[in-house]
């Protein structure tokens, strides 16, 4: 029956007698102009299978018929036929046949920086700078940037299209850098609340990460399949890493992070059974006795070596780790083997493998945060295919309870002045609730339904941790303020689906509230 109706729509779109053109033809007409003769992306996102599945919200065809709100996408409903505009849908979300070139020269072409930007020498705002915190609005793709005492917008930018995951801080809180999946890296100067410009660092990137020194940034990359390692200063390209595994498999790079202790990136791949570590400070290896003999050279693509300056380390595993959640002091990871239902410990000082754990029901160990209960140091994650959260002691790795919530939650956070974390449920009937938890009876103290019906997710908190910020992720949401000690409302901000709150002084000491 399947076979039969997939056979009858192949034969309805070969069909010769109507005048229903070929989907390429329809893409040059209508779609090139912003979205690129390669379907790379314009001034619109690209419009490939790796940009297209991770987008939220309406599908394919749906957008092309009726336009997305809030952005320049028109509606093709009335000039195509629903043949055709269901055989454009299956053409973008075919792969390209040719991945091109995205080295070091081509990502440099597309530097570009904001000629109306102007330099501070201080704040342009009387606000305290390290108490700024950003609400990424992904319904319009802004950025508010809030005062996080008087919860003032102090400015609201335009974003590359679709930001995904973190922004990330210089050191000193005075620059943050923005990634969006389609591969741009935007850089803003938090002092005088302005863009500063934009690079194209990778066709479909995962997430960025700062080095210690703030003097580089990596952007993790699923295509092509390379780390791109740009200058925070000017956005130069620095390396372009293609990333291959020991035995020459090509790997996409699921995520990168920063080890601060370390002074390196650390990489998780999707493809092959490796973890990778990048050196940010040739000084650094001494500290960590594995790093010095595993280091290899020649990664250098058509740029000049720096001596030790981005050498790398692979550390073998049994399997593939994806989604990595880091001990506070760097020395330990926690990494999901997706789909096997365990997690695994990896000890990067020593290079292995030194422990697993049963995990069910696919842990968020991205999302993981940690803090002292009792005389243990735990770490919490929710699970994305089940209502429940995971304790567990880091230090031999036991689970130490699981709390069952209203389903499916996808972020957590607290503060350190905090006696919560926060619990978001993301996914089923109650996405409409955030869960409050307090962090030594592991009781759920208070479930806030903010607003009936509405996705509620993903938790910030200010500097001083006096205020927990929640966004109301629908198109016309909301930030809502609360007073993280008794739980009342204090404001609400009006948003455009905002997704991702961060604030600097959280963000830059690594707070252990936050995941990182
Ligand atoms: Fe994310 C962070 C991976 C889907 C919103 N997400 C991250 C990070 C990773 C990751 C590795 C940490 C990066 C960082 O901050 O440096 N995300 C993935 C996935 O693999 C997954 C499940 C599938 C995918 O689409 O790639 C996924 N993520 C989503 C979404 O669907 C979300 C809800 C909406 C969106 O914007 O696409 C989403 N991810 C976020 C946010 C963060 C994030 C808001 C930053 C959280 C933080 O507090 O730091």
């Amino acid at each position: 029956m399947i076979r039969f109706t997939v056979f009858i729509s192949a034969l309805a779109l070969a069909c010769p007698f109507g005048a229903q053109a070929e989907p390429a033809e329809i893409y040059a007409r209508d779609c090139a102009a912003c979205h690129g003769a390669d379907r790379l992306g314009g001034t619109g996102p690209a419009l490939i299978p790796q940009t297209l599945k991770r987008m939220r919200g309406p599908k394919v065809a749906e957008v092309i018929a009726h336009g997305r709100v809030a952005t320049q996408m028109p509606a093709f409903g009335d000039t195509l036929s629903d043949g055709e505009i269901a055989s454009l849908a299956t053409y973008l979300k075919t792969p390209l046949e040719t991945v091109p070139d995205w080295g070091a020269e081509r990502i440099a072409r597309t530097r570009w920086f904001d000629p109306a930007y102007t330099p501070a020498d201080a704040p342009v705002f009387d606000a305290d700078p390290l108490n700024i915190t950003l609400a990424v609005e992904t319904g319009d793709h802004h950025v508010s940037v809030l005062d996080g005492d008087s919860f003032e917008v102090l400015d609201r930018f335009a974003t590359p299209f679709a930001v995904h995951g973190g922004p990330k801080f210089t050191p000193d809180g005075r620059y943050v850098f923005v990634m969006s999946r389609d591969g741009w890296v935007q850089k803003y100067d938090i002092w005088s609340l302005q863009q500063v410009g934009r690079v194209r660092a990778g066709l479909n990137s995962r997430n960025i990460a700062i080095s210690a020194d703030g003097k580089h940034l990596a952007v993790a990359n699923y295509l092509p399949m390379t780390l791109t390692i740009l200058s925070t200063d000017d956005l130069s390209v620095e390396r372009v890493m293609p990333v291959v595994g020991r035995e020459g498999t090509k790997s996409r790079v699921s995520a990168v992070y920063q080890a601060p202790q370390r002074r390196s990136f650390i990489l998780a791949l999707k493809d092959v059974p490796e973890i990778w570590e990048v050196a940010t400070d040739p000084e650094a290896d001494p500290v960590y006795e594995g790093f010095v003999h595993s280091r290899e050279k020649g990664m250098v693509e058509g740029l000049p070596s720096f001596e030790g300056l981005f050498a790398r380390r692979r550390i073998m595993l049994s399997e593939p780790l994806d989604d990595f959640f880091f001990t506070d002091d760097y020395r330990n990871l926690m990494g999901a083997a997706r789909g096997s239902g365990r997690a695994v410990v990896v000890n990067l000082n020593v290079g292995r493998e030194i422990a697993q754990l049963p995990l069910p029901g696919m842990p968020h160990l991205g999302s993981g945060i940690s803090w002292r209960m009792g005389d243990r140091r735990v770490m919490a994650t929710p699970h994305l295919k089940e209502g429940k959260l995971s304790v567990i002691d880091t230090d031999d790795w036991s689970i130490v309870a699981t709390i069952e919530t209203e389903g499916p939650g996808f972020f957590l956070r607290s503060h350190e002045t905090s006696r919560y974390v926060w619990a978001d449920v993301f996914f089923g009937p109650n996405r409409d609730a955030m869960h409050v938890i307090d962090k030594q009876s592991l009781e759920i103290v208070r479930t806030l339904r903010p607003v009936p019906g509405a996705t509620v997710a993903h938790v910030e908190f200010t500097r001083d941790g006096a205020h927990a910020l929640v966004s109301v992720w629908e198109e016309d949401g909301a930030v809502i303020v609360y007073d993280a000690e008794t739980l009342e409302e204090v404001t609400r901000l009006p948003m455009r689906k905002p997704s991702g709150k961060y604030n600097v002084f959280n963000k830059i000491t690594f707070s252990e509230g936050t995941s990182h």
